[in-house]
């Protein structure tokens, strides 16, 4: 017999998120971290303590692979405007929108970044959330940016989740370049990207009207993957700007939102292995009506993953139980896409190929559920049925 492991959850049902679907009566086992076992409870091995699960179901740790969980105060004002009317364009053309929140942000210290952001890393946790992506763009100054990365990391290490950063110095452009968007494009690609040395993970961009042009994006795109950095896209959520395509040309790891995605996008992701990440709290809260393509992105084999896009405008949402309840109410998911999308296809759309299912050789990364069916946690509204959470095995 092999040596025992460390720890072993047993009498539990598994969705195991992988070609093995789901296994009554299994076992987990966690050795140095890592998942030594995931199968039915007759064939695991030993291991120096046993948790007897009663029955319930574990699943993959949830991740969340699209937030911006770190900026400062809110936009509940806004929010207000926009229930006399306004819109969320007007609102930005007239200095609102991001560049509020950026004021604020550039405003806090990074120990305020944290101590600000944490409740809301918290409330993710209570749900079963054990890896999370963070984007900067609320600085849209070097030292700004760099501060809400370091921030982001911070967090992770201060609840020992796993964190992603991804640089998103292309969210708005800056009040001080307003007359020379090019420049602050040059400031990105030439001082910004080349100044992360390790803090980001990612590249991203918001490519869109009120945003970065198709052209710019792709500039930007260009100086992250001569850094080493991969590339992501905040594309098609507004209007169609075509920018689906140019993230696959960078051979994305994902393209997000995409309520406009038209069927070339929709090829040239698959062409190229780009997830889709569907953002619907977004889609809720900005009232839109457009849905994404769905039917066409299953038809071409792209990956769909479901994030909250946690920020305070567009989508001040942090539970990634709604997140799937709204994937399948207002997108027509299936109850094994929304859980794919906030487990294995996440961690596609972060690059991470040893998280997202319970395999061996994966993270022992897992969540385990007071339900009866998976489908419960797809379909209740408002109601947090998390028995525990394991991170890398404890
Ligand atoms: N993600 C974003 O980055 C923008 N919209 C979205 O869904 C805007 C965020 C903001 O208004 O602060
Ligand atoms: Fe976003």
């Amino acid at each position: 017999m092999a040596t025992p492991a460390d720890r072993l959850w047993k009498n539990a049902r598994l969705a195991t998120m992988s070609g093995a679907g789901v296994v009554e009566r299994g076992a987990v086992a966690a050795k140095d971290g890592r998942i030594a076992y995931a199968g039915p409870e007759a064939g695991a091995p030993d291991a120096a303590e046993i948790v007897d699960c009663d029955g319930r179901w574990i699943t993959p740790g949830l991740i969340d692979c699209h937030t911006h969980l770190i900026h400062a105060g809110n936009r509940a004002r806004e929010f207000e405007l926009r229930l006399q009317g306004a819109t969320y364009e007007e609102i930005a053309r007239a200095g609102g929108g991001i560049v509020s929140t950026m004021q604020a942000t550039r405003a806090a210290s990074e120990a305020e970044l944290v101590t600000e952001s944490l409740p809301r890393l918290d409330a993710l946790m209570a749900e079963g959330v054990t890896t999370v992506e963070i984007k900067s763009g609320y600085g849209l100054t070097l030292d700004d940016e760099l501060k809400m990365l370091r921030a982001a990391r911070a967090l992770g290490e201060a609840r020992g989740v796993r964190v992603r950063t991804t640089f998103l110095g292309a969210h708005a452009v800056p009040p001080e370049y307003r007359d020379d968007p090019e420049a602050y494009v040059d400031l990105i690609c030439g001082t910004m990207i080349p100044a992360l040395g390790g803090l980001a993970d990612a590249v991203d961009a918001y490519c869109e009207g009120i945003g970065f042009s198709p052209a710019q994006t792709d500039r930007i795109f260009a100086a992250a993957r001569a850094h080493g950095l991969p590339v992501k896209l905040h594309a098609e959520q507004l209007s169609n700007s075509q920018g689906a395509a140019i993230a696959a040309r960078h051979a994305a790891l994902s393209a997000d939102h995409l309520e406009y995605l038209d069927q070339a996008g929709v090829a040239a992701m698959a062409a190229a292995g780009t997830v889709a990440v569907l953002l619907p709290g977004a889609f809720y809260f900005m009232r839109e009506t457009k849905l994404p393509p769905v039917e066409m992105l299953r038809a071409a084999g792209v990956p769909i993953a479901l994030a909250t896009d946690c920020n305070p405008g567009t989508s001040p949402l942090t539970s990634p139980l709604l997140v799937m309840n709204m994937g399948a109410t207002l997108f027509r998911l299936t109850v094994e896409e929304c859980l794919a999308g906030v487990t294995r296809n996440a961690a596609r759309a972060l690059g991470l190929d040893d998280l997202g299912t319970l395999e061996m050789g994966k993270a022992c990364d897992l969540a385990i559920w007071d339900i009866e069916s998976p489908a419960e946690l797809v379909y209740r509204i408002g109601f947090n049925p998390l028995h525990a959470r394991v991170m890398g095995g404890v």
